[in-house]
C-alpha cells in the first residue's frame, strides 16, 4: 500500500493520516470548502476538493471520492468513523474499483447493521443477549405476551437504529399498543425501516464495550474494555480504560465473547461490541460498531499499539503480530472529549473563532485535535474540537493528571465542555467508580458547574490572602477552617 485517501475531516483524518506517514504511505486529504484551511488538508501530501460544506455534498460522495482515487492511483481508503465509515454499498464500490477498503467487509458491516441480524449471527455463538425476541414485531398482543413473560418495563427498539435512536420504554401493559405505534412510525421515517423488537429494559445499566482486533488468517483478539457510561443523549463525554468495575474473570468472559461476536460476522479488522452491564455485574450484547471509534485513544494508551496501523497491516493482509497472551493492560487511561458547546446553556453548539487555543502537554498527556488559533469553529460538522487523553499508572493518578491538563488547556472565543470535565473528574461518584449511563441526568445541572467555579475561586481566593498574610507577617493568621467564610469553599 503506497497511497492512501482519508475519507474524513478534523482529528480523526490527520490522526489516521500521521500513522499513515509514520509508515511511510503517501496521503491523499478530501475537503469541503469549509475546510480549505484545515489542517488535514494541509498535512496531506494531496488534497481534493469534493464540494460545499454540507456532507451531503462533500463527505459523504462516496462515487466521487472513488472516481478521484482512481485518478490519483490511491489503493487504500480509510473512511475513519461517521460519515461513510459504515456504509456497506460503499465498501463494496470501493472493493469493485480494486482499492482496498481499510475496514472490515461489506458482510460484516451489514450483518452489524441490522440489529435483528446481529442477534441471529450471534445467537449460536453463545454470547448473553438481553431476555426479548429476536424477531421483528409488528402484532401488539404478542408484544403483551413477550412483556408479561420478560417483565416490565419493555423496550423498543428500531432493528436499523443504533445509538440510541428509535427506542421506547414501555412502563406498563397498557402502554405497550401507544408505544409500539410510536416506535414504528419513528422507525419508519427515520431510517425507511419500520422493523422493530423487544428487550427487557436494564435499569441502571453501565455501557462497557470490547475492543477486538482480527486478521484475514482466522486471528483475533481483544484488546480490553472501554468504559464509556458518562455519556448525556447517547453523546459519550468521557471514556476510561480499563474499565474500574471488571474482575480479570469478568473481563475475559467478556472479551471472549466479543472475540466470539467478531467471529459470527467473519470480521477483520478493528471492531468494537458494545455491552451492557447490569447491576448485578451481569452482561449482555448490545451491537458491534464495524468501524474504528472515536474514543479507541484510551485502548492505545494501555495497550501500546497504534489501532490504525493494525488496521492497514490487516488490510494489507498481514497477521496479527501478537496472540491474546501477549497482551497486557498497562495503567489507567481517560479520555474527555472537547466539545465547542455550552454546558451552560444546554449543551448548545458554541460556534465562534478561536481567539486563543493553547493546548496541554507533558508526559503521559495527549491531545487528537483538528484545530489551531484562529480557526473559526464550522456549524455543518460535528462540534468536537479534539480529544484530550491521559495516562497514568493508575486510575487516581490519570484523574489528577486529567485535571491538571485541563487546567492547562486555554481557550478563548467560545464555550467548551472543559468545566464540565472537571466537573466529572471532582465528582465522588466518579472518583469512585460507582456511576452508571444516568450519571449525567442523575447530577448534573448548569448550577452545579457554577458553584463548583465558585468554589474554586474562593479557595484560591483564601490560599492568596493566607500567603499574603504570611508575607507580609501581620497579625496572627486566622485558621480558615475555623473561619466562617472558609466554610463554604471546604464543602
Ligand atoms: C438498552 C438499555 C436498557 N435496556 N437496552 C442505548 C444506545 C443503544 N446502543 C442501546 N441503548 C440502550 N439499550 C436494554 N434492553 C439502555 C440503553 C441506554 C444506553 C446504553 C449505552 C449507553 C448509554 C445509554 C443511555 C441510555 C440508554
Amino acid at each position: 500500500m503506497k497511497k492512501i485517501l482519508v475519507a474524513n475531516r478534523g482529528e480523526i483524518a490527520l490522526r489516521i493520516m500521521r500513522t499513515a506517514r509514520r509508515m511511510g504511505i503517501q496521503t491523499v486529504a478530501v475537503y469541503s470548502e469549509a475546510d480549505r484551511n484545515a489542517p488535514h488538508v494541509r498535512f496531506a501530501d494531496e488534497a481534493i476538493l469534493l464540494g460545499p460544506a454540507p456532507s451531503a455534498q462533500s463527505y459523504l460522495l462516496g462515487d466521487k471520492i472513488i472516481e478521484k482515487s482512481l485518478e490519483l492511483g490511491v489503493d487504500g481508503i480509510h473512511p475513519g468513523y461517521g460519515f461513510l465509515s459504515e456504509n456497506a454499498v460503499f465498501a463494496q464500490k470501493v472493493a469493485d474499483a480494486g482499492i482496498t477498503f481499510i475496514g472490515p467487509d461489506p458482510y460484516s458491516i451489514e450483518v452489524m447493521g441490522s440489529k435483528l441480524a446481529a442477534k441471529e449471527a450471534v445467537k449460536k455463538y453463545h454470547v448473553p443477549m438481553v431476555p426479548g425476541i429476536e424477531q421483528a414485531i409488528t402484532d401488539v398482543e404478542m408484544a403483551k405476551e413477550i412483556g408479561r413473560r420478560v417483565g416490565y418495563p419493555i423496550l423498543i427498539k428500531a432493528s436499523a437504529g443504533g445509538g440510541g435512536k428509535g427506542m421506547r420504554i414501555v412502563d406498563r401493559e397498557e402502554d405497550t399498543q401507544e408505544q409500539m405505534e410510536r416506535a414504528i412510525s419513528e422507525a419508519v421515517s427515520a431510517f425507511g425501516d419500520g422493523s422493530v423488537f423487544i428487550e427487557k429494559y436494564v435499569t441502571g445499566p453501565r455501557h462497557v464495550e470490547i475492543q477486538v482486533l482480527a486478521d484475514r488468517h482466522g486471528n483475533t483478539v481483544y484488546l480490553f474494555e472501554r468504559e464509556c457510561s458518562i455519556q448525556r443523549r447517547h453523546q459519550k463525554v468521557v471514556e476510561e480504560a480499563p474499565s474500574a468495575i471488571l474482575s480479570p474473570e469478568m473481563r475475559k468472559a467478556m472479551g471472549e465473547a466479543a472475540v466470539r461476536v467478531a467471529q459470527a460476522c467473519d470480521y477483520v479488522g478493528a471492531g468494537t461490541v458494545e455491552f451492557l452491564v447490569d447491576i448485578h455485574r451481569d452482561f449482555f450484547f448490545l451491537e458491534m460498531n464495524t468501524r474504528l471509534q472515536v474514543e479507541h485513544p484510551v485502548t492505545e494508551m494501555i495497550t501500546g499499539l497504534d489501532l490504525v496501523e493494525w488496521q492497514i497491516r490487516v488490510a494489507r493482509g498481514e497477521k496479527l503480530g501478537f496472540t491474546q497472551d501477549d497482551l497486557k493492560i498497562d495503567g489507567h487511561a481517560l479520555e474527555l472529549r472537547v466539545y465547542a458547546e455550552d454546558p451552560l446553556n444546554n449543551f448548545l453548539p458554541s460556534v465562534g473563532t478561536l481567539s486563543r487555543y493553547r493546548l496541554p502537554e507533558g508526559d503521559g498527556v495527549r491531545v487528537d485535535g483538528g484545530y489551531t488559533e484562529g480557526m473559526e469553529v464550522p456549524i455543518y460538522y460535528d462540534p468536537m474540537l479534539a480529544k484530550l487523553v491521559v495516562h497514568a499508572p493508575t486510575r487516581t493518578e490519570a484523574i489528577q493528571k486529567m485535571k491538571q491538563a485541563i487546567a492547562d488547556y486555554e481557550v478563548e472565543g467560545v464555550n467548551t465542555t472543559l468545566p464540565f470535565g472537571r466537573f466529572v473528574m471532582d465528582h465522588e461518584a466518579f472518583v469512585s467508580a460507582n456511576f452508571d449511563t444516568h450519571f449525567v441526568q442523575h447530577y448534573y445541572t448548569p448550577d452545579k458547574l457554577t458553584e463548583s467555579q465558585k468554589d474554586a475561586a474562593e479557595v484560591a481566593a483564601l490560599l492568596s490572602l493566607k500567603l499574603y498574610l504570611q508575607e507580609k507577617d501581620q497579625l496572627r493568621v486566622t485558621d480558615p477552617a475555623k473561619s466562617n467564610w472558609g466554610r463554604r469553599a471546604k464543602a
